[in-house]
């Protein structure tokens, strides 16, 4: 294999912290590879906030179709000691029948009853998160109700027809948009403000959102979550509902209600994930997008200031993630058939000082509509994860992938809690690897490149033996990787071609 070195010319460690404020490392660089070499820089402190305070354990993870039951159990046995903040879970309300995933976004009524478990049960799974130390957020589908033109019965029993459901809206209560565009009243062009929020997506009955009348159901049914214990709610499809609309919903909300919105950045639309922001926090969709054009791209290292930049959303309001299930089904961003790509990906999104990460778990598929494994009634299976979870394995349609627990995802989860809201001190760069420091708490390297790197990396942990934690979390001292030596303000590294190696000052070896 061709090694590409580069060697920081040994200094005291004050000399090279001072080095670091300033802009440029001197790096001795030898690379046999075609890839160029810049040369090891470093930026300035402090270019990319950190969102959290210390210790805030603010991963989240997205336990997309897991079953109320299966998600208490996770909770209390992996999501609370693995230091994961909060779970995403997926609609909790009623929603009409059939195999595919994707039923759970068409609402038939606010019950919380659906094939992923009942509201006992969904109670039951806030108790346990909390217990664990996991705060529960629930993804609301307030948007619109069904989709279907033939009239039909929802998973508990409720009756409906496309523009009626009983007790709850109908078209004679002026509850539904029209927006008289087109023979389908469909979205068609997205660069049109009125059609993004009167007319429908994908066929789905568009809530008049405007009205008092609709604005006391959904106040309703997310108060009644709230009652459940959830703690705040992913907003799906917000873009479709007037800003005006929804925080005039949110207002009325108990206080503390935590919002995120779903708004995906589209180029030239005039609805933008900047007009949610006074409601709550937003999804930062153009982060994992361009995560996933650097890597495929084979420019890993373009993506060390991500964030840094004025076209995102300002760090404290945005959610970042590498994909969702919409976008591991596009294929628009990296996913776990990406292998080794998809956990780099993942490493810089725990270990980058802007937004706040949510990791995303679901299941194997081919076919994009395929629902998770479900039981002779429809009822979804409770999820397992395989003993061997990880880029290596072969994964079969329906088992569940466990991202979250994989080796390299668990560690940085750890590492991002060990680091705690301390900035992003450094970044260095060699060829397509480069590193982000986290002040004297933690440091992480990435190398997207197709050559192994042996470098000595500038940073200001103290002198010491760390595990690498990418390897796989630490457990008293007993690294799964590593250990790795820093000596003098300098750490040791050598970094296998699209790996990463992380180190931090929870996880020292041999104590
Ligand atoms: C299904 C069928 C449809 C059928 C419909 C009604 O697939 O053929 O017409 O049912 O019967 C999910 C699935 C859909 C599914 C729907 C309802 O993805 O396939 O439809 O549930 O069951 C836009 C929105 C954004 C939305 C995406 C998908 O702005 O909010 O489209 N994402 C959320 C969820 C989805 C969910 C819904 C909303 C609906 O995350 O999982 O749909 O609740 C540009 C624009 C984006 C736009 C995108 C569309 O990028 O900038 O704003 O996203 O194009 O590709």
């Amino acid at each position: 294999m061709q090694r590409c070195t580069a060697r920081i010319t040994r200094r005291s460690r004050n000399a090279v912290v001072a080095l670091l404020t300033a802009a440029v490392v001197t790096v001795g660089a030898a690379c046999t590879t075609g890839v160029p070499a810049p040369g090891g820089t470093s930026t300035s402190p402090g270019q990319v906030p950190a969102a959290a305070p210390a210790g805030a354990r603010d991963v989240g993870v997205q336990l997309f179709q897991w079953t109320w039951d299966a998600i208490a159990t996770e909770c209390t046995d992996h999501l609370g000691p693995a230091g994961y903040g909060w779970v995403l879970t997926s609609p909790p309300q009623e929603h009409v029948l059939g195999s595919q995933w994707w039923t759970a976004y068409q609402p038939v009524s606010y019950r919380i009853e659906s094939r992923l478990g009942t509201r006992a049960q969904f109670g039951a799974m806030i108790a346990a998160c909390h217990a664990a130390g996991v705060d529960v957020v629930a993804d609301a589908v307030i948007n619109h109700m069904t989709g279907k033109d033939a009239p039909g019965t929802g998973w508990a029993g409720s009756t409906y027809t496309h523009y009626d459901y009983p007790g709850i809206w109908s078209d004679a209560a002026g509850d539904f948009h029209h927006c008289g565009v087109g023979p389908s009243d469909d979205i068609s062009n997205y660069r049109d403000a009125y059609q993004v929020q009167n007319c429908e997506l994908s066929n789905l009955a568009d809530l008049a959102t405007g009205t008092k009348h609709v604005q006391d159901g959904l106040v309703a049914y997310l108060t009644d979550l709230r009652s459940l214990g959830v703690d705040g709610f992913r907003i799906d499809a917000a873009k479709h509902i007037p800003a005006e609309d929804l925080a005039a919903v949110v207002a009325r909300l108990p206080a503390g209600t935590r919002i995120v919105s779903e708004v995906i950045r589209g180029s030239g639309e005039p609805i933008t994930p900047e007009q949610y922001a006074a409601i709550g926090d937003v999804l930062e969709f153009a982060w994992g997008k361009d995560v996933t054009g650097m890597v495929r791209g084979g420019s890993l290292r373009l993506a060390a200031g991500l964030g840094a930049g004025s076209t995102y959303l300002p760090s404290d309001k945005a959610w970042i993630f590498v994909e969702n299930h919409d976008t591991e089904r596009g294929r628009a961003t990296l996913g776990y058939k990406d292998g080794a790509d998809y956990v780099l990906a993942n490493v810089l999104m725990l270990a980058t000082g802007y937004g706040r990460p949510i990791v995303y778990s679901g299941y194997a598929f081919s076919d994009r509509d395929a629902g998770p494994v479900q039981g002779a009634a429809g009822k979804v299976v409770d999820a397992a994860c395989p003993a061997a979870v990880g880029p290596q394995v072969a994964y079969t349609d329906g088992e569940w992938v466990c991202q979250h627990r994989w080796a390299a995802i668990e560690g940085m989860v750890g590492w991002r809690d060990a680091v705690g809201g301390d900035l992003v001190s450094d970044r260095w760069q060699h060829g397509d690897a480069f590193a982000l420091s986290r002040g004297a708490r933690g440091l992480v390297v990435l190398n997207g490149g197709d050559v192994e790197v042996a470098a000595q990396v500038p940073t200001t942990l103290s002198d010491g033996s760390y595990c690498d934690v990418v390897a796989g979390p630490a457990v008293e001292g007993r690294c799964t990787g590593g250990p790795v030596t820093v000596r003098g303000g300098i750490a040791d590294v050598r970094v296998a071609p699209h790996t990463a190696l992380a180190l931090h000052v929870g996880a020292p070896a041999g104590v």
